[in-house]
C-alpha cells in the first residue's frame, strides 16, 4: 500500500488536528505558546481553533494545521483477531461439545477503579453494539463482582468459583494503573494457581495497547469498542483449545 498523509480539506493537504492543555492563564501568549508546541510537534503551519481557560492558570486548545510526515500503512503492526467470531449459539455448542459444563467466567473492575460500564457492557445480557452479554449465553456462567475490587478478593472468588475465565476491566489510567494493577493480578493468579492451571486470564478497556499481554502477564488484551461476541468468541477457541483447563 502506497504511503498516506493526513487529509482536511484537499487529499494529501497533511491537515491535523490536536487538542491539550497547558499550565498558563488564557491569554495572547498562551495562544502563542500552543502554536510553539505545536510547531515543535511538527505542525506548521499551525492555528490556534479554539482556546479556553480551565480554572485558574490552565488553558486547553484546539490547534488545527499541517504536518508533513509521511505514512507508510505496511509497516504497522496490529493484533489480528486470530480466532473465528462465533454466533452465542455456535459458542454453546462448542462449549457443551469440549467441556461437557458450563464455562464459569468471574469479572470484576479491580483497583480503585468504579468504571463499570465496559465490562457490563461484556457481561451484562443487555450486551453492547447490538451484540447480547456474555449473561446471555446457555453455557457461560457468569459471576460479575462488579466495581474497586481487590486482586486477594477476585483470586478468592476465582478459585470458589472454578472460574475458567477471568475478565478484568480497567478505564482508568492515570499514573499507569491500568498496568501495573494487571501485572499484580496476573502475578497473584500465578502465584495461586499450580503452573499451567490457572484461568484464562482477559484484561479490557479503552487505553490498553493490545499487543502488551505478554508483558502483562495476560492471554489477551481487549480495547475500545469491543464486544460481547468477540470476548466469548475467543474465550471459548482458547478454553476447547486447551484440555488441561477441561478437567477443572
Ligand atoms: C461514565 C464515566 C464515569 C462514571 C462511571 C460510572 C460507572 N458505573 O461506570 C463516574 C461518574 C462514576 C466516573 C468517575 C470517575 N471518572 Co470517569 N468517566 C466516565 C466516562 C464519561 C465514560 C466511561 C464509559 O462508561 N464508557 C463506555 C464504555 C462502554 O466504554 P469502555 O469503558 O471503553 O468499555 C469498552 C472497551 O474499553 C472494552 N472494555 C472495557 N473493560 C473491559 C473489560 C474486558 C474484560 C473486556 C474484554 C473489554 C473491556 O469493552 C467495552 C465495550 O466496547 C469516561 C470518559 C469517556 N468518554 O470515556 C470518563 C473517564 C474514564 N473518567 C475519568 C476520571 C478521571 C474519573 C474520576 C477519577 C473523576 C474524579 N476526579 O472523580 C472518577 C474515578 C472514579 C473511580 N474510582 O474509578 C477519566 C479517566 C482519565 C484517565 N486517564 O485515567 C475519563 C477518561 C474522563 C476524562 N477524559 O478525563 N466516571
Amino acid at each position: 500500500m502506497n504511503p498516506i498523509r493526513p487529509y482536511g480539506d484537499t487529499t494529501g493537504d497533511g491537515m491535523v488536528q490536536l487538542s491539550f492543555t497547558l499550565p498558563i492563564a488564557h491569554s495572547k501568549v498562551a495562544d502563542g505558546a500552543a502554536v510553539q508546541l505545536a510547531n515543535k510537534m511538527g505542525m506548521d503551519p499551525a492555528l490556534v481553533v479554539h482556546s479556553k481557560p480551565m480554572g485558574e492558570g490552565f488553558t486547553f486548545f484546539v490547534v488545527y494545521g499541517r504536518v508533513n510526515h509521511l505514512v507508510e500503512p505496511d509497516k504497522v503492526q496490529v493484533v489480528e483477531r486470530d480466532y473465528p467470531l462465533l454466533t452465542p449459539k455456535e459458542a454453546n455448542a462448542a462449549i457443551k461439545r469440549s467441556l461437557r459444563r458450563r464455562l464459569v467466567v468471574v469479572g470484576a473492575c479491580i483497583g480503585t477503579d468504579a468504571h463499570t460500564v465496559g465490562i457490563d457492557a461484556i457481561l451484562n445480557i443487555k450486551g453492547f453494539a447490538g451484540e447480547k452479554g456474555l449473561e446471555y449465553y446457555r453455557e457461560i456462567k457468569v459471576v460479575n463482582l462488579g466495581a474497586q475490587v481487590s486482586v486477594p478478593q477476585l483470586v478468592d472468588r476465582s478459585l470458589a468459583e472454578k472460574a475458567d475465565a477471568v475478565l478484568v476491566s480497567q478505564v482508568v489510567t492515570q499514573r499507569d494503573a491500568h498496568l501495573l494493577n494487571t501485572r499484580e493480578m496476573s502475578a497473584a493468579f500465578r502465584e495461586a494457581y499450580p503452573a499451567g492451571r490457572q484461568p484464562l486470564l482477559v484484561v479490557g478497556g479503552p487505553r490498553f495497547d493490545e499487543a502488551m499481554s505478554t508483558d502483562l502477564g495476560v492471554d489477551r488484551v481487549f480495547s475500545r469498542g469491543t464486544t460481547p461476541g468477540e470476548v466469548a468468541s475467543f474465550i471459548v477457541h482458547r478454553m476447547t483449545d486447551r484440555p488441561t483447563r477441561k478437567a477443572s
